[in-house]
């Protein structure tokens, strides 16, 4: 970092962020998760993380709260054959599960390709546990960029074991609460089901800008007695239309987490203006500056963000233009940054 002008722009081979640092000088690791196999609607979440490495040499380094979050290194994982093995042939399976609606029944050859998918994915899930548990038995900050929503298990896992008593702050269109959603157990609508489900150490899960859900979904949140704590995005609405201020807002659904807290970012909380090309987007949603603020009362709290993922980002099919990785980066760069702010590191 000695030689590095980071007022300059990114040089060719540069890292993530146009900058210099390696592994071993780096506080923040990135874990690149191209894998959607389960990816129901728009596909192309494999090609975020590529995108959003592109996009990140766009981003001025400097930040008007943050400071310099890149001094303590920033460094994105190569990406692992293995998971685009694992994206390439599941994928292919999947499709002809999802075109059947997931209806298994009576059709043994059917079975076996959704058999295969949820093999693929519990791989997927292993690989990114072990390099999580590695990651933080090396008192790194580990983010796993996506992929689909389904990628974040093995991340979640590895910091719940490391943090029992966690929560997780969910941000995301959808509840992703649904039990094996087309017969895929690891389906990206299925996520945060399997965590509260398999992780019983988990204490809790605080959901914002949840859009689009099912009743079975509304029903599973009713009764999880309060370990899932769910602000709608119509109900947020109207609480502000009727004057109250979003600090305050922020405030009480930070008010529900606990001492520690893992960042779930899927890009389709977002306003889709802001994400067009993901996957399942839906009108409504948060803005750029709402997301900010939220997470700065929640560091501002005292709270510890302890990881994250930022899942879903897809990149225009064509390449015409770069805009949800452009948002994506961004977002990632103040998630990057806050993270450090909660673990007292500022520069
Ligand atoms: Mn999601």
């Amino acid at each position: 970092m000695q030689n590095f002008d980071p007022n300059a722009a990114a040089l060719p081979n540069s890292g993530v962020y146009g900058l210099p640092s390696q592994f071993e000088d780096s506080r923040v690791i990135l874990m690149p998760v191209p894998y959607e196999a389960t990816t129901s609607y728009g596909g192309g979440t494999a090609n975020g993380p590529a995108a959003i490495l592109a996009a990140s040499k766009q981003v001025d380094l400097y930040d008007y709260v943050l400071g310099r979050p890149y001094k303590f290194g920033i460094y994105l994982l190569p990406e692992d054959e293995r998971i685009c093995q694992h994206n390439h042939t599941a994928k292919a399976l999947a499709q002809e599960v999802i075109e059947q609606g997931g209806n298994t029944t009576d059709n043994s050859g059917l079975l076996l390709k959704l058999n295969q998918v949820n093999e693929s994915s519990a791989l997927v899930n292993e690989i990114v546990y072990n390099q999580a548990k590695t990651m933080l038995a090396q008192h790194k900050i580990f983010g796993v960029i996506g992929g689909d929503h389904s990628v974040s298990f093995g991340s979640i896992m590895a910091h719940a074991e490391a943090y029992p008593c966690l929560g997780i702050l969910h941000l995301d269109a959808h509840c992703d609460l649904r039990p094996a959603y087309e017969g895929f157990t690891w389906s990206h609508a299925s996520i945060m089901y399997n965590a509260i489900n398999r992780i019983s150490s988990l204490e809790k899960i605080v959901q914002v800008g949840i859009r689009d859900f099912s009743e079975q979904e509304f029903t599973f949140i009713t009764e999880s007695q309060g370990r899932i704590v769910t602000y709608f995005d119509e109900a947020l609405a109207i609480r502000r239309f009727n004057g109250q201020g979003w600090i305050q807002l922020c405030k009480e659904m930070i008010e529900h987490l606990p001492q520690q807290v893992y960042l779930s970012f899927d890009i389709d909380g977002l306003d889709p203006r802001l994400c067009p090309h993901t996957g399942t987007p839906v009108p409504g949603g948060l803005s750029f500056r709402e997301v900010v603020a939220l997470i700065t009362v929640l560091v501002e709290s005292g709270r510890q963000i302890i990881g994250f993922d930022l899942t879903e980002v897809a990149p225009h099919p064509n390449g015409e233009d770069e805009w949800d990785a452009n948002v994506g980066a961004r977002l990632l760069y103040k998630m990057i940054g806050y993270t450090l702010l909660s673990q007292g590191a500022k520069a």
